[in-house]
C-alpha cells in the first residue's frame, strides 16, 4: 500500500534493503512494545511532573491507538501534532505509530501561518495542542487552523480542554478494564510521520519516512551512539525535532529499553539539575544551546555531572574551539552530529581520535548510506575537494510529499541535494564548509530565506527585499533583512516584526537586523548579490531588540 503523492524507494533498492537486514517490515511501535515486554517496569519517561513506566507506555498508547480508530481515524490519516516536550507527545506518537494514523511533527514556535499551510498540504484531519504555553492559546490558534483548512475536524488539547475539543487526557489514558485491542498493525512500507524539511522554498515541504526506513535510521544511530538499557536520554531540543525524535533520541532510547527525559527549555540550570537527579547519560543539544551549556558551567561552578557520557552537537557548524570545551569542562564526549531530517546521518563514533571529535562533522552511520561530492556542474570530486554533497540510502527517502516540482530540484536520479558544501577526508569523516542554499541557519533553526522575503513584500513602503543570515556569536546566524523603500517613506525594525506577527509568522523568523539601502547590489546576472549584503551587513552591531 503506498500513500499517494509519496515516492517509493525503487523495488531493487527495496529488496535490496530488506534482504540486507536494514528494513526488518516491523512497524515502529513493536520495537517500543518488545523492550516493554522484556521489562515493563522499567522507567520509559521522565517528565519534571511524570514518571512512566513501560507498561503504562504500552497501556496509553494502545488505548489510544484504539481510541483514534474509535473516533474515525485511519491509517494514512493524518494527525497535525504541535505538542511540547511532554509526556503526551510520546504517547500520542505512539498511539499513531501503533494505529498508522501518521503525526506530522511541526514545530511548538509555529504559528498561524506554518500551521494552516502544514494542515493544509497534509490534509490534516486532526490537530493536537496544548492550552497554552507561558501567555499564548494554543486552543484559539487551532480554531485558527481549524477555520482555514477544511480537512481538519478534530481539535486535541492537552490540559484543559473547551467543550469544542477532544482531551488529550481523555485520549491517552491507560486501557480500561473492557479495553478494545485494534487488530491491525500499520504497514511497515507506509508512513510512520511526516517531518518538515528546513527549505529552501518559500514553505516548507513534508519529508515522508516509513516505518521500515525510520526504525533502521533509529537503529543505525542507536548503535553509533552506544545506546543500552542503561541509557538515560535528555531532550530539550523539540522533541519533534529529527535530531531530538529519532537519532538516536527519543525513541533511540525507547527501542533499546533505556530511558527519554524530557525538558520543555534547554534552560542550563535546570538541564543540568536534571542530568544530576536522573543520572543522564546522554543529551543532544544544537551548538548554540552547548556554548550556554558551557558558559553556565563556568560561571556556576557547579562540578562534575558523573553520569554523563556522551554530548551530540548537531544542526549547525560547531565552531572548532567549542568542541574542543566539551570533554575538558563538561566532562562527557563529544559527538558531531550532522543530519537532516530527509535522511543521511553522519557522526563522530565515541572512540574516535580527538583530531575527528573535535575538526569532523563524522561520516554515515550506514554501511549503505551513499554520498558523492559534486561539483558545480554535476561531476564527481574526489577526496578533500569542496562541493555539493548528494546522498541515497535505506533512511533517505526518495521525494517530498506531494510535491513533484520541488522534488524535481532536490532529487537528482533519486539523490537528494542537500544543498550543503562538504568536503571528504580521505578517512571518510565529512566537514561542512557552507552551503549554497538560500536559507539562514539560526542556532539550528532553518529558515527560507524566500519565506521571509515573501512577507517583507507585505509591508507597506518596501520595495525590495533581500533575506541574508548574518554572524550571531551565540545563534551562529541571524536573520537581516535588507530593503530598499518607497522614496518618502520609513520603516523600523519593530514595524517589520510587528507586520511579521500580525501576519502569523513564527517569532523565529523575524528578522533581527534591519539595512536600509539606496540600491540592492545585483550579479552580473540580474539576481540579488547575497554575498555581498552578507559580507557589507556582517560586521554591523545587533540593532534591536
Ligand atoms: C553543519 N550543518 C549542519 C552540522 C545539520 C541530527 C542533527 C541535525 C539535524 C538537522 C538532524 C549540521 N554542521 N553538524 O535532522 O537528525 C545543517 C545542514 C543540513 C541541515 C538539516 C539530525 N547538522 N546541519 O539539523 O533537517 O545544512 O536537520 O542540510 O533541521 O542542517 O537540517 P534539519
Amino acid at each position: 500500500m503506498s500513500l499517494p503523492g509519496t515516492v517509493p524507494w525503487p523495488p531493487e533498492f527495496a529488496s535490496r534493503y530488506r534482504s540486507e537486514g536494514y528494513w526488518e517490515d516491523r512497524p515502529i511501535g513493536d520495537y517500543i512494545a518488545d523492550a516493554a515486554a522484556a521489562a515493563p517496569e522499567r522507567v520509559a519517561v521522565v517528565t519534571p511532573e511524570v514518571r512512566m513506566t513501560y507498561d503504562e507506555l504500552m497501556s496509553r498508547a494502545d488505548a489510544a491507538a484504539a481510541r483514534l480508530h474509535g473516533m474515525g481515524l485511519r491509517p494514512g490519516d493524518r494527525i497535525l501534532l504541535q505538542l511540547p516536550n511532554d509526556w503526551p507527545f510520546i504517547v500520542l506518537t505512539l498511539a499513531c505509530f501503533r494505529s498508522g494514523v501518521i503525526p506530522v511533527m511541526a514545530l511548538p514556535a509555529h504559528r498561524l501561518h506554518e500551521l494552516s499551510h502544514l494542515a493544509r498540504m497534509a490534509e490534516a484531519r486532526a490537530i493536537a495542542v496544548p492550552d497554552r504555553v507561558r501567555d499564548f492559546d494554543h486552543v484559539e490558534l487551532a480554531r485558527q487552523v481549524a477555520a482555514e483548512a477544511v480537512s481538519v475536524e478534530t481539535i486535541l488539547v492537552s490540559g484543559a480542554a473547551p467543550d469544542d475539543c477532544v482531551s488529550l487526557a481523555d485520549l491517552l489514558a491507560p486501557a480500561a478494564a473492557d479495553h478494545n485491542q485494534l487488530d491491525h498493525a500499520p504497514d511497515p512500507d507506509s508512513p510512520a510521520c511526516f517531518l518538515l524539511s528546513g527549505g529552501t522554498t518559500g514553505l516548507p515541504k513534508l519529508i515522508v519516512r516509513t516505518h521500515n526506513d525510520y526504525a533502521y535510521n533509529v537503529r543505525a544511530t542507536a548503535s553509533a551512539t552506544g545506546f543500552s538499557e542503561r541509557t538515560v536520554y535528555l531532550s530539550t531540543l523539540p522533541a519533534s525535532h529529527n535530531f531530538a525524535l529519532a537519532c538516536p533520541g527519543i525513541l533511540g532510547a525507547l527501542f533499546v529499553g533505556g530511558t527519554a527525559v524530557m525538558l520543555p527549555s534547554p534552560e542550563p540550570a535546570r538541564a543540568f539539575e536534571t542530568i544530576r537527579r536522573e543520572g543522564v547519560t546522554v543529551a543532544s543539544a544544537v551548538p548554540a544551546v552547548a556554548q550556554r551549556w558551557l558558559e553556565h558551567q563556568r560561571e556556576s561552578g557547579a562540578g562534575p555531572m558523573p553520569s554523563f557520557e556522551v554530548l551530540q552537537v548537531g544542526g549547525s557548524r560547531m565552531p572548532d574551539e567549542l568542541a574542543a570545551r566539551v570533554r575538558p569542562e563538561l566532562g562527557a564526549t563529544l559527538q558531531q552530529v550532522f543530519g537532516m531530517a530527509e535522511g543521511l546521518i553522519n557522526m563522530t563514533r565515541l572512540d574516535d581520535p580527538d583530531d575527528v571529535i573535535l575538526t569532523t562533522q563524522g561520516r554515515p552511520v550506514s554501511p549503505a548510506d551513499e554520498i558523492r561530492i559534486l561539483d558545480d556542474q554535476g561531476g564527481e570530486l574526489p577526496d578533500d575537494a569542496v562541493g555539493s554533497i548528494v546522498t541515497r540510502g535505506p533512511y533517505t527517502p526518495r521525494g517530498y510529499f506531494q510535491a513533484k516540482e520541488q522534488n524535481a530540484r532536490a532529487f537528482l536520479d533519486g539523490w537528494y541535494a542537500s544543498g550543503d558544501l562538504v568536503q571528504r577526508r580521505p578517512d571518510g569523516n565529512l566537514v561542512v564548509h557552507g552551503r549554497d542554499k538560500d536559507t539562514i541557519n539560526r542556532g539550528g533553526e532553518k529558515i527560507s530565506a524566500e519565506e521571509v522575503e515573501s512577507f517583507a513584500y507585505r509591508i507597506d513602503g518596501i520595495r525590495l527585499a533581500a533575506v541574508v543570515g548574518t554572524p550571531d556569536p551565540i545563534l551562529g546566524e541571524r536573520i537581516c533583512l535588507c530593503v530598499v523603500l518607497r522614496t518618502e517613506v520609513t520603516v523600523t525594525l519593530d514595524d517589520v516584526r510587528a507586520s511579521f506577527a500580525r501576519a502569523g509568522l513564527a517569532p523565529f523568523k523575524h528578522p533581527e537586523q534591519l539595512e536600509l539601502l539606496d540600491e540592492m547590489p545585483l550579479t552580473k546576472v540580474g539576481k540579488v548579490d547575497k554575498a555581498a549584503l552578507r559580507t557589507r551587513f556582517a560586521n554591523e552591531r545587533l540593532k534591536s531588540p
